[in-house]
Order: structure tokens, then C-alpha cells, then sequence
């Protein structure tokens, strides 16, 4: 049992150690929303994943802000759970904003384990005490430039190379790759940058054995989806179609994807993630854990999450050097030679925060109480 007595917005700006381009943008930085709950002399934290802007996903930072303090805050503050997956179904009235309501609801999470004295993963049901890493490449200013990535990351060890895909850098991408670097496990994301007209085009990677193409076409789609997959022998991995668990059913019973990837942000936290886990394995569809250039505060939390049983592909949980030099925390996460990470084992999230660097990366703070 925990109280959720004060809760704590920040919105923290850290620049990125380089830019990473999608299909939809390039970003130099990353803002985002840090939450802090406060409850029975102990503190759970969770990072929102909306971005400045609504590109990947409906939500933004500001839209998020205005949902946690106005419309989640209120149904949870002065109120005590028995366990942390009763506080999703809590926030029900409110439609939507996964992110927002994942932020708190990690959060939550992380108090309740830290209340009992255990690591996260334990709470989650995890099983493994490391997890396999793999990268997303963004998109490069030349072939060039996305050769030294793959080889950059191929020698740190990591267990297989996604690379983002959109008209116009696609195949010619993967075949540098693969002529360069042979048989090495690769995916593309498209981040929904094809319609079901480009299917013969997409056909055309089938020859390169991909893992898997993920969210080629529009980010709500399934239909479309699943008459590509029909086309295609390279399996297709959702993500932005992905938004629920119920979306995860349509999908799986319309064979619209083999394979989908499990961002807590988007589905609203751990105790969907985990409905969205159990679904999967009880299909016999394999899930990987997705990223949303977090901090090591959220990458925390998606290592914990990724120590699930069928987790069973590498994720986009890589080491913080790639993203922000320095990070939150302290030290760091570091992926060993080999291609792992090991879950944290300490209480909650089961890492340091460096407050200092917090306050240092803060534009904006907002405290709601019962
Ligand atoms: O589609 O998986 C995606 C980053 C931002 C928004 C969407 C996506 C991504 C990534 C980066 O692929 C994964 C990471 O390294 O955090
Ligand atoms: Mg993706």
C-alpha cells in the first residue's frame, strides 16, 4: 500500500550528443516532462515521452503538462493503492494521453517498489537479469556518414542495427549495409512514411532477410498494414499503430504485423505494457522494448520493463553516452561488450539521479497537492 500525497512537474531540456533524424524530424535536444511523486517519505520518478511537438504522437509536452496537472493529478492525489497497476484504471475518465498518464503512472511504480524495499523488475514480473541492446541509426547527410554509425556500433557490441527508413533513403541504405557489413541483424523504421501504394517498393527489401520493417504506413493504421503483410515476406513490427491493447488485437487478429515493439509511453505505462506483454506471448508474437531517446531515468524504467520473458529481441535501450554526455544519472547505463545491460537491482528504478543536473536542466517546475 502507498499514498500519492504531492506530485512534482519539471520540464528539463538536455541537448543530444548529436542530432537524430525520423522520417518526421530532425531533433538537436530533447525536452521533457520529469515527474516526481511524493508519498509516505519516499519518491517514485517517471519521464514523459511527448515531445515539443506532435509528430510521433498526438501529445506534446505543453498538452501532457495541462493533463497531468489538471485532469490526472486530481484523481490520484490524497489517495492510497493497494498495488501500483490499480492506477491506471483510475485515470480512466480521461480519454487517451498515454504519455501523460505513463509519466505518473511509472512513476507510481517506482514509489511502491522503493515502499517495499525491491527493484522494479521484481514488481513488473521480470525474469532475466540482463537484456539484449540493439540501436536505432538515425537518418545520416550521406551513406558515408551511416557507414561509420553501423560500424561504431557494430564494435560497441551491440546486438543488432535499426536504421530509419523514408522515401528517397531506403534501399540504397540497406544494400550499403549489407554490402559493407554482411549478414548482421537489421531492421528499418519507416515511423509511417509509406502508404499501401509504395507496397512494390517495399517488396524490394524483401531480398535483404530484414528482422523486420516497422510502422511503414500511417501511425493509426492496421488495415493497410495487414494487406502489406500479405505482400511482403519481411515481417512487419508495429509501433505508432500501437496505442492500446485493445489496437494490439485488431492487429493480431487481422495479421496486420509478426512482431510488435512495447513503448510504455504509448500504451500508458507498466500495467499496459505488461497486458500488452501477455497478449503477445499468448499469440506467439515476439515483443521488443522501443525507446524514446529517454534520459536514464526512463531508460531505467524500460530496462526494468525489458526483463519480461518475452522480450525476446533486442530493443532500442542503448547506453547513455549516445544520447546525453552527462546524463541524469550517475553513473550512467553502460552496455557491456557483449551487447547487454544488466537490470538494476538496487530499490525502484534502481538508479542515481544527479539533482544537481536536474536543476541545472530545468526550465520549469509545477508542485499539485490534494
Ligand atoms: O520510432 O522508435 C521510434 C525515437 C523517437 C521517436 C520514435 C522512435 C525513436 C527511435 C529512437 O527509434 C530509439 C532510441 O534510441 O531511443
Ligand atoms: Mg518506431
Amino acid at each position: 500500500m502507498f499514498h500519492i500525497e504531492r506530485l512534482r512537474l519539471r520540464l528539463v531540456r538536455l541537448p543530444l550528443v548529436a542530432f537524430f533524424e525520423t522520417s518526421f524530424a530532425r531533433v538537436y535536444d530533447k525536452t521533457f516532462i520529469l515527474v516526481t511523486i511524493d508519498g509516505d517519505g519516499v519518491e517514485g520518478l517517471g519521464e514523459c515521452v511527448a515531445d515539443v511537438d506532435p509528430y510521433y504522437s498526438e501529445e506534446t509536452t505543453v498538452t501532457a503538462w495541462h493533463v497531468i496537472k489538471d485532469f490526472v493529478a486530481p484523481l490520484l492525489l490524497g489517495r492510497a493503492f493497494d498495488h501500483p497497476r490499480d492506477v491506471f484504471p483510475s485515470l480512466a475518465r480521461v480519454r487517451g494521453n498515454n504519455m501523460a498518464k505513463a509519466a505518473v503512472e511509472m512513476a507510481a511504480w517506482d514509489l511502491a517498489a522503493r515502499r517495499q524495499n525491491v527493484p522494479l523488475s521484481r514488481l513488473l514480473g521480470g525474469t532475466r537479469s540482463e537484456i539484449a541492446s540493439g540501436v536505432s541509426i538515425g537518418i545520416q547527410d550521406s551513406l558515408d556518414d551511416l557507414a561509420a554509425k553501423v560500424k561504431k556500433e557494430l564494435d560497441a557490441g551491440y546486438r543488432r542495427i535499426k536504421i530509419k527508413i523514408k522515401p528517397g533513403w531506403d534501399a540504397a541504405a540497406v544494400e550499403m549495409i549489407r554490402a559493407r557489413f554482411g549478414a548482421i541483424p537489421l531492421m528499418v523504421d519507416a515511423n509511417a512514411a509509406y502508404t499501401l501504394a509504395d507496397a512494390d517498393r517495399l517488396a524490394e527489401l524483401d531480398r535483404f532477410g530484414l528482422m523486420m520493417i516497422e510502422q511503414p504506413l500511417e501511425y493509426d493504421d492496421v488495415r493497410d498494414h495487414a494487406a502489406l503483410q500479405r505482400r511482403l515476406t519481411t515481417p512487419i513490427c508495429l509501433d505508432e499503430s500501437i496505442h492500446t491493447v485493445r489496437a494490439a488485437e485488431e492487429a493480431i487478429a487481422l495479421e496486420a504485423c509478426r512482431i510488435i515493439n512495447i513503448k510504455p509511453g504509448r500504451v500508458g505505462g507498466h500495467r499496459e505494457s505488461i497486458r500488452l506483454h501477455d497478449l503477445c506471448a499468448a499469440h506467439a508474437v515476439p515483443v521488443w522494448h522501443g525507446g524514446m531517446l529517454e534520459s536514464g531515468i526512463g531508460r531505467a524504467h524500460n530496462i526494468h520493463l525489458a526483463s519480461l520473458p518475452n522480450f525476446s529481441l533486442p530493443g532500442d535501450i542503448a547506453a547513455s553516452r549516445r544520447y546525453f554526455v552527462p546524463d541524469l544519472i550517475e553513473p550512467g547505463i553502460e552496455v557491456s561488450r557483449d551487447g547487454t545491460v544488466p537490470v538494476p537491482t538496487g530499490p525502484g528504478i534502481g538508479v542515481t539521479v544527479d539533482w544537481d543536473r536536474v536543476k541545472a536542466a530545468t526550465l520549469e517546475t509545477c508542485d499539485v497537492r490534494a
